[in-house]
């Protein structure tokens, strides 16, 4: 296909760029984390859209390549923003790839990032796909010290009782559930109840999709320990973060 082309070139180029979106502490209201967002420029200043690219990657294979290749650009940038966590997206054909964990230990090395510092978010489908290869390898992972982040809770069949099945560290809650909290007592009382499992199972919670001063008091009283959203913050580029660390937003 035509896009593989141009991914496999882009890649060979290293035309990917990296943005970040912060993600603000409840208690503190200072950043705690980013989350790198992959961008793909294109020669008419446009950026194509993970959405669109992603799956084709995934698809061709180049989504491991690329994978590392934002792992390691993502740790290059976020190595001086000290004191906050760096937060990286998996595909499912990256957990799924045996050498992962090897290539992530590489990469953690090369960099001297701190692996108590990343975060890997997965979705279920991650897990679901092929259970035995990804629950080895998040293990492996969670032994350098990575955390496992639970991404994109409350879409699809992301369920309550997934949660009991795999170990995560945090769990986000996606904003397509934050916004329907906002709007009847069905979902609010299911946004509810996941962080009060989520909380009895020690992870933290973050809120994803912010866009308005309700959202973020709604999901501050339900409990959620960090926002990351528009109201805050859209992603931006790595030379615009600094500004914004070690006070409170
Ligand atoms: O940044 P944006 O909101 O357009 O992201 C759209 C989707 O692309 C989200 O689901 C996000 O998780 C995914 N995405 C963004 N960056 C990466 C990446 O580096 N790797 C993978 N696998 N997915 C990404
Ligand atoms: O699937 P994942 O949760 O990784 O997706 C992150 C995506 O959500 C990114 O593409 C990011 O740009 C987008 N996003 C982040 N905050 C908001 C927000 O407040 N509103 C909307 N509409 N999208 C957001
Ligand atoms: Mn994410
Ligand atoms: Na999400």
């Amino acid at each position: 296909r035509e896009m593989d082309e141009e991914l496999r070139s882009a890649l060979a180029n290293g035309d990917f760029a990296l943005h970040y979106q912060p993600l603000i502490d409840c208690s503190s209201s200072k950043i705690v984390a980013v989350e790198a967002l992959i961008r793909w420029p294109r020669p008419d200043g446009t950026f194509t859209a993970p959405d669109t690219f992603i799956p084709v990657a995934e698809e061709s294979g180049l989504i491991n390549p690329i994978g590392l290749l934002v792992l390691r650009r993502a740790c290059l940038d976020a190595r001086e923003w000290n004191g906050i966590t760096l937060s990286v997206n998996l595909s499912a054909a990256q957990l799924r790839n045996p050498e992962f964990p090897i290539q992530l230990g590489h990469i953690l090395e090369e960099t001297g990032f701190a692996p108590e510092r990343l975060e890997l978010e997965i979705t279920e489908t991650c897990l679901v796909l092929d259970p035995v290869v990804a629950g080895r390898s998040l293990s492996v992972i969670r032994n350098f010290g990575v955390s496992i982040v639970l991404d994109d809770f409350g879409t699809g069949y992301a369920s309550i009782g997934f949660l009991r099945q795999f170990r995560f560290e945090k769990l986000k809650i996606d904003r397509s559930l934050v916004s329907q909290a906002g709007q009847d007592d069905g979902s609010r009382a299911m946004m509810l109840s996941s962080i009060t499992v989520a909380r009895a199972m020690k992870m933290r919670v973050t809120a994803e999709g912010v866009e308005t001063e309700e959202q973020a008091q709604m999901v501050r009283a339900a409990g959620c320990d960090q926002i990351q959203g528009w109201l805050y913050f859209k992603a931006m580029p790595a030379a615009e973060i600094p500004q914004y660390l070690d006070r409170p937003i």
